[in-house]
């Protein structure tokens, strides 16, 4: 199998800085070498360039760094695009989370139906009518449904969307209110750390799988490190405690990989300037490992 690694050194998503070094500190952690191990014929693509700016206000809105964002993420879709055409599965390095927009449109071009799994602390449905941070880190999911500014809406066609009922979310315990509304009306299955908790993740996972293959053509992984407890990934941008194991991390790994469906993946707000070492990337490579086919017998 053939695999593109298309790095995304972007930081302007989250107003943080650090985030932005995410890809170097994957591809330090050895995650083309992991790769190779499994089979894959990888090609390192290299990093989308993401233009300087100095303020975070564009003119006529509250979003950060609009126009850098909605940039980056045109670039990107290009680059996911291009790598399916050559048929090579796109695997995108961040960077915040952000880049989903790009990633996943690029990609639908290309799987007319398409579910997704987003594990993550968070569930990323703000919209610049709702956000209180103003960061568009906070929003890539609403974006993907079709909600949002136009400037992000119009990343790889305004019409080039996902289907709620092929979307799941996992691992979520930070959402703001606005964004509970929101998933509420989409009809979105929301997996929080409550639904673990009680269910365990196997029964969390099988569900999980039923929904984002159910009449789709692939399912598209976003994998915020957030999801994980910060004990296991300190390395984030915006931590929240309570999150999922080392081991329910690698579980659901596991059982992705063993349902064959994945087209796409990326691993997004990976931060070595708040890690401990580079656990964080070590971490994301190690579930990368178990996401295409890694054994422990
Ligand atoms: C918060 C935090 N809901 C916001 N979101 C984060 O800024 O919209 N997403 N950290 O990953
Ligand atoms: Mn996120
Ligand atoms: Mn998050
Ligand atoms: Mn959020």
């Amino acid at each position: 199998d053939k695999l593109t690694l298309i790095g995304v050194p972007l930081h302007y998503g989250a107003d943080r800085r650090g985030v932005e070094m995410g890809p170097s500190a994957l591809r330090g952690a050895q995650l083309q070498a992991r790769l190779q191990a499994l089979g894959f014929d990888v090609r390192d693509a290299g990093d989308i360039a993401v233009p300087k700016a100095e303020e975070p206000a564009a003119s006529g809105t509250n979003l950060k760094y609009l126009h850098e964002v909605a940039q980056v993420n045109r670039e990107l879709c290009r680059a996911v695009d291009g790598a399916l055409k050559e048929g090579r599965f796109p695997f995108v390095i961040g960077g915040d989370h952000s880049i989903a927009i790009g990633t996943i449109k690029g990609v639908r071009k290309h799987v007319r139906k398409l579910g997704v799994i987003w594990f993550d602390a968070h569930s990323d449905v703000n919209t610049e009518r709702t956000t209180g941070s103003g960061n568009i880190h906070g929003m890539p999911l609403a974006v993907c449904l079709g909600y949002g500014h136009p400037n992000l809406l119009a990343v790889g066609g305004e019409e080039n969307v996902v289907d709620p009922r092929n979307v799941v979310i996992l691992g979520a315990r930070s959402i703001d209110p606005g964004e509970r509304n929101f998933l509420k009306s989409q009809g979105i299955r929301v997996f929080t750390m409550h639904e673990i908790d009680r269910f365990g993740m196997l029964q969390v996972m099988e569900e999980t799988l039923r929904i984002v293959t159910d009449g789709t053509d692939g399912v598209h992984l976003s994998l915020d490190l957030d999801g994980m407890d910060p004990s296991e990934a300190p390395g984030v941008g915006t931590p929240v405690p309570g999150g999922l194991s080392y081991r329910e991390s690698h579980f659901a790994m596991e059982t992705i990989h063993e349902r064959g469906c994945l087209v796409s993946a990326e691993i997004v707000e990976v931060n070595p300037m708040l890690d401990v070492g580079n656990k964080t990337a070590s971490v994301a490579v190690g579930l990368v490992g178990s996401l295409f086919g890694e054994r422990i017998l």
